[in-house]
């Protein structure tokens, strides 16, 4: 158990008050990094979470954190144990054709990211939020939002067998792809961007140490293979698989042996091995709403876009939507200047189209194709060209690092 991880049982009990200033739904990276971020301009807030404490702190998922990402929460007061124990790399590899080419973030853009887990950087925020003594439920059900065309939205829940309800000035819907806060808001006031990619991804956790000081992204006949890490002993491993993968047909020797075909390296690449703790199979989209604004409920995070796995993405992207609101918020309530807020949606849009090109892009680029023998020479001469040009490797750099937050 670390430094800053409250003991204390997941639900914390707390008396629900009739209204707040911000009403939090969803206790994921998004809405807790909001919460906190309210917290420390002033602003009050509920938070709401569906499921417990324990579910949310072990939910294994992202791990790369942009430079961007890394010093909100620094800033915010909750990287101590990051700044410990995160992982800082200065490039990462990708492998084709059984060569391995590095990308040097360092050098080519100043910046690089750190590796810490998403549910550590959770487990950092929920300790954070309990420390604020501000009103945070767990397994609070059946969540409703009325009034979002109105000044005065109310969120009404079930919470300890009880229902109750909270009036709100704002709503906050951080509740992720399969919230309930998207789908509240009435037929035709949102426009969907979707593309769903004919794979998925699964994705494994092993008590292994990393067989790569960097992350390694491999193209290979077989299909993309991910190689990542959690620490110095546990390593994060994902395959491109199909969509309606059967996870049975997955025994760990098999993942293994899969996973030594595709991360080949001519010369020789030696894969350590060790006893796999989780197996999951993730399907891959690009999904957007536009706007992420309705009346007073402002979408952030995973309740307004998906992004492929594959540029790393998804995280970072709800990070940079929560700094924006966060401001917004504050000048609201400072000063009743609703500019930024009406500002919110197109901000967060810009950032989020172009991470939306390059997570589609590196998807692209790395990932195996049914497509003709003409498509496979393209992609293996983008793969060239990227690893043989400044001017290539920079704009992945550029983005893979996080493009300016502001
Ligand atoms: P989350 O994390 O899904 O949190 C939403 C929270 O809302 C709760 N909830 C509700 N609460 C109350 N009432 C309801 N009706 C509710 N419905 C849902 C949920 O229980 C949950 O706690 O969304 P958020 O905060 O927007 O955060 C987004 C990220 O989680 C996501 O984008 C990333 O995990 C994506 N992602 C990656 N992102 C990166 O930046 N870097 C990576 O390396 C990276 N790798 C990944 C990933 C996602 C993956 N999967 C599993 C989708 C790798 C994988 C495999
Ligand atoms: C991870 O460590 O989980 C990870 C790394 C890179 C990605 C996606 C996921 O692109």
């Amino acid at each position: 158990m670390s430094e800053t991880h409250d003991p204390r049982p997941s639900d914390a009990a707390h008396a629900v008050p009739a209204r707040v200033q911000v009403g939090i739904v969803g206790a994921g990276p998004a809405g807790l990094l909001l919460a906190h971020l309210l917290h420390l301009r002033g602003i009050d807030s509920i938070l709401l979470e569906a499921r417990s404490r324990e579910h949310i702190e072990g939910r294994v998922r992202a791990g790369v954190l942009e430079q961007g990402t890394v010093d909100t929460l620094v800033e915010a007061g909750v990287g101590e144990r990051l700044r410990a124990r995160g992982l800082v790399h200065e490039g990462t590899l990708l492998r084709f054709e059984g060569a391995t080419h590095r990308i040097d973030f360092k050098e080519l853009t100043g910046k690089a990211i750190t590796v810490y887990g998403q549910h550590e950087v959770v487990r950092d925020l929920v300790a954070a939020r309990i420390a604020t003594g501000r009103p945070f439920l767990f397994e609070a059900f059946d969540v409703t939002l009325d009034g979002l065309a109105t000044s005065r939205p109310e969120i009404r829940f079930r919470h300890g067998g009880r229902e109750h309800r909270v009036a709100c000035d704002v709503i906050a819907g951080c509740d992720g792809f399969h919230g309930v806060c998207r789908p509240s808001i009435p037929e035709g006031e949102l426009r969907v961007f979707e593309r769903a990619l004919p794979f998925a991804w699964l994705g494994v956790l092993a008590d292994a140490p990393p067989s790569s000081e960097e992350i390694v992204y491999a193209n290979h006949d077989r299909g993309f293979a991910l190689l990542s890490m959690r620490s110095k002993t546990v390593s994060r491993l994902y395959l491109q698989c199909a969509v309606d993968e059967d996870l049975e047909a997955w025994s760990d020797d098999r993942i293994w042996s899969e996973l030594t075909l595709r991360l080949a390296e001519r010369g020789g690449f030696a894969l350590q091995k060790g006893p796999i703790t989780q197996k999951a199979v993730t399907p891959l989209r690009s999904f957007v709403v536009e706007p992420m604004q309705y009346g007073r409920l402002f979408l952030a995070g995973d309740a307004a876009h998906i992004v492929p796995p594959t540029g790393a993405k998804g995280l970072n992207l709800a990070v940079a939507d929560v700094r924006v609101l966060a401001r917004a918020l504050d000048a609201f309530f400072a000063r009743g200047d609703a500019s930024l807020l009406d500002a919110y949606s197109r901000v967060c849009l810009r950032r989020v189209w172009k991470v939306e090109r390059f997570s589609w892009w590196m998807s692209a680029l790395l990932h195996r194709f049914d497509g003709s023998d003409f498509d496979r020479r393209i992609q293996l001469a983008e793969l060239d060209y990227v690893t043989s040009s400044r001017a290539a490797a920079t704009t992945l750099a550029e983005n893979y690092v996080g493009l300016p937050l502001d």
